[in-house]
């Protein structure tokens, strides 16, 4: 088969194009390397082109050798001498006298005369640049055309290669290279010019053109590669045995040969080997500290008298100490003092009148929803737990292919819950009413119910309407956090605000409720999973699901927390009584935005400090940089995370002046 001359750009374009024929096709690249490509057997597309078998002309050694021609002719009375100088790959270089070829010329001919043979120094008649990029840029494209006169079985027939560029009197130049095979001389054969079509005709005899057979598979014999296949086994033998004989019998010279005793100890030997791979794979790297956990490890090991801890998100009383909710306290003591108290296993899902109750009490008692029969809720392990379970029931039934969307920033241990079950995890800026523009369509979207940490930023009623707007447009799975439900606006029913409005707009949605904070509850686990759904069909589906993955995961919640809190849901006096201690919890913490503000201003502390009263909830997102808090922690002893959050119910009358005085000196001395 004979291949057409096309140039390299024409193939390329060609083969981009996938206008190929069936077939075999050539291409020579830049390196000067010709290959054969075929298209492979069943290729339905055209990246199944392969190189077949088969056979590369490497012109890249004649590319990059300057050669020097000179044919010198008797033309009376003078002699004539031309030389052509010749680069395929760089520009000729260029030297000082003005008797050479152009900048940027690959081909060209100088033409001399002397008088006689015995002249020393002959006239330069013409200097012909023939190929290179002579005009703008002065970058050469080598425009290729390549004709290999040969089919895939005969690659050593000759190759032609046109260089074109140069001008000369107004004339396109052109040099044609003739490359032949031929494995015992490497010269120019033939020079001569073409006066008529202004070419510069080259014959290259050169091994470089011969073309070499890239061997495939059946290069190799199937006896070969037995022979092969028996050596590396007695080579494996050899070898293993007597790193064996060496490690077991600390073996030396001929004794390093393996004998029987390999052969008995081999299967041992083989377990071991996969011990020790399995091992190695099992060991476990050192995990870091957890950021908000660690912060009270810290504090709690540091002696100095002022420490002050602004990190864990745990409610302190004015003396710094924690506090039992005297309510819970009440309620403590009669179940102790109640002799039908036992310590049996709690249902799977947890005290139903708990569930009960926690649902009345993030819904409001009159919802529609309940009365509809499609809500169901299991009792969990805190909020952390309501969290993992909610998580790892959307990672079952609704996908683990789309990813959840986190406010940026968020509660630290959001990201790695949700990875834990296989979801994905992808931050959205916290709320921006002008930028709904994320392509988030069929996500799942965790909200904070209130009081956002760890910004303290919540948003309007507004703009609870504009998200639910884009989480309706965009066909998103609402999955609300309520950790804080008492603490951002010191009510119950306005903290469940935003939850109650998406359940309002018909949206199925889930949310986690923690009683560790609203009730002071934090060692003893007590939280709620509550999932609302179309109808009451798909709330008995859901709530046999979360009873399988719950059986499977904790079997069933500890009962302490949870009866504490049945109680005092269930019963009106002792809610009162509850709602009190809240209102107590959450007017400290306002108090202490107060104090904290004034203190700053009242040091002339550089900045706008009202976000600190503006904010709501357990923290202040301050503005502190990490650079600030690393010195608030190391000479100050405040502890706080490194993104300047700080847990208002830390600060008490006796240490807000020494924090906001030490802020006061980040501020003005770390940048
Ligand atoms: N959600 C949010 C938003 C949250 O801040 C916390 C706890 C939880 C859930 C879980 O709380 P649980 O104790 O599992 O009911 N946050 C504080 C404590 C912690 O990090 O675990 C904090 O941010 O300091």
């Amino acid at each position: 088969m004979r291949l057409p001359a096309i140039t390299f750009e024409e193939f390329l374009e060609s083969f981009l194009r996938e206008k190929l024929a069936d077939g075999m096709i050539s291409t020579i690249n830049v390196a000067g390397e010709l290959s054969f490509f075929a298209k492979e057997e069943n290729a339905k597309r055209i990246e199944k082109w392969r190189l077949l078998e088969i056979s590369v002309i490497k012109l890249f050694p004649i590319q990059y050798r300057l050669q020097n021609i000179t044919k010198e002719e008797q033309t009376p009375p003078t002699i004539t001498i031309t030389s052509s100088l010749i680069n395929l790959c760089e520009p000729l270089p260029i030297d000082k006298k003005n008797e050479t070829c152009p900048d940027g010329t690959y081909v060209c001919q100088i033409i001399t005369n002397k008088l006689s043979k015995e002249d020393k120094s002959p006239r330069v008649i013409t200097i012909r640049p023939i190929a290179g990029d002579l005009n703008d840029e002065g970058i050469f494209k080598p425009v290729i055309a390549l004709e290999p006169a040969s089919n895939k079985d005969d690659t050593s027939g000759p190759l032609l290669i046109t260089l074109n560029g140069g001008s000369y009197a107004e004339q396109k130049q052109q040099a044609n290279f003739t490359f032949i095979c031929n494995t015992e001389k490497d010269n120019i054969t033939t020079l001569e010019y073409n006066n008529e079509e202004n070419t510069l005709i080259i014959r290259w005899e050169t091994p470089a053109a011969c073309g070499q057979k890239i061997l495939e598979d059946k290069g190799m014999s199937g006896f070969t590669k037995f022979i092969i296949f028996l050596i590396i086994i007695a080579l494996c033998y050899f070898g293993f045995g007597a790193a064996y004989n060496y490690h077991v019998y600390k073996a030396h010279g001929w004794d390093l040969l393996p004998h029987l005793d390999f052969w008995r100890d081999f299967p041992y030997l083989i377990s071991d080997v996969f011990k020790y791979l399995i091992n190695s794979i099992r060991t476990v790297p050192l995990a870091p500290p957890d950021v908000i956990f660690n912060l009270t490890a810290k504090y709690k090991a540091d002696t100095f008298a002022q420490k002050v801890n602004l990190g864990v998100g745990a409610y302190r009383d004015d003396a710094g100490k924690p506090w039992v909710l005297p309510v819970v306290k009440k309620v403590e003591q009669a179940l102790v003092n109640d002799p039908s108290r036992d310590h049996e296993y709690l249902p799977i899902l947890g005290l139903p009148t708990f569930r009960e109750a926690s649902i009345r009490l993030i819904l409001g008692a009159d919802s529609p929803a309940i009365k509809e029969n499609r809500v169901t809720a299991a009792q969990t392990i805190s909020g952390t737990g309501a969290n993992h379970l909610g998580a790892l029931f959307l990672s079952r039934f609704y996908s683990k292919e789309v990813p959840i969307y986190l406010s940026n920033p968020t509660w630290a241990n959001h990201k790695p819950i949700f990875n834990n079950v296989g979801l994905e995890t992808r931050n959205y800026a916290y709320f921006n009413p002008k930028d709904n523009g994320l392509d988030i369509d069929g996500s799942i979207v965790l909200l904070h119910a209130c009081a956002h940490n760890p910004t303290g930023v919540d948003p309007t009623q507004d703009q609870w309407k504009a998200i639910a707007d884009v989480i309706e447009s965009k066909k998103l799975f609402p999955f609300f956090d309520c950790a804080y439900q008492g603490f951002a606006s010191g009510d119950l029913d306005r903290d469940a605000w935003a939850v109650r409005y998406f359940v309002e707009r018909g949206f199925e949605l889930l949310i986690c409720q923690s009683y560790a904070k609203n009730f002071g509850l934090y060692g003893q686990r007590a939280g709620c999973l509550t999932f609302v759904l179309k109808n009451s069909d798909a709330a008995a589906r859901v709530s046999s699901q979360l009873a399988k993955l719950q059986r499977s995961e904790i079997s069933n919640p500890p009962a302490h927390g949870a009866r504490i809190v049945d109680r005092v849901l269930n019963n009106p006096e002792l809610y009162a009584e509850w709602v009190e201690n809240l209102r107590e919890m959450s007017s400290r913490i306002k108090n202490m935005r107060d104090a904290l503000r004034d203190c700053l201003i009242k040091s002339n502390t550089p900045g706008n400090w009202d976000h600190i009263t503006n904010q709501i909830g357990m923290f202040s997102f301050t503005g502190l940089k990490a650079p600030q808090v690393a010195v608030l922690k190391e000479k100050f002893h405040i502890y706080l995370t490194d993104n300047g959050r700080i847990s208002m119910a830390g600060l008490s009358t006796s240490n807000v002046e020494y924090v906001a005085n030490s802020i006061n000196h980040v501020v003005n001395n770390v940048a």
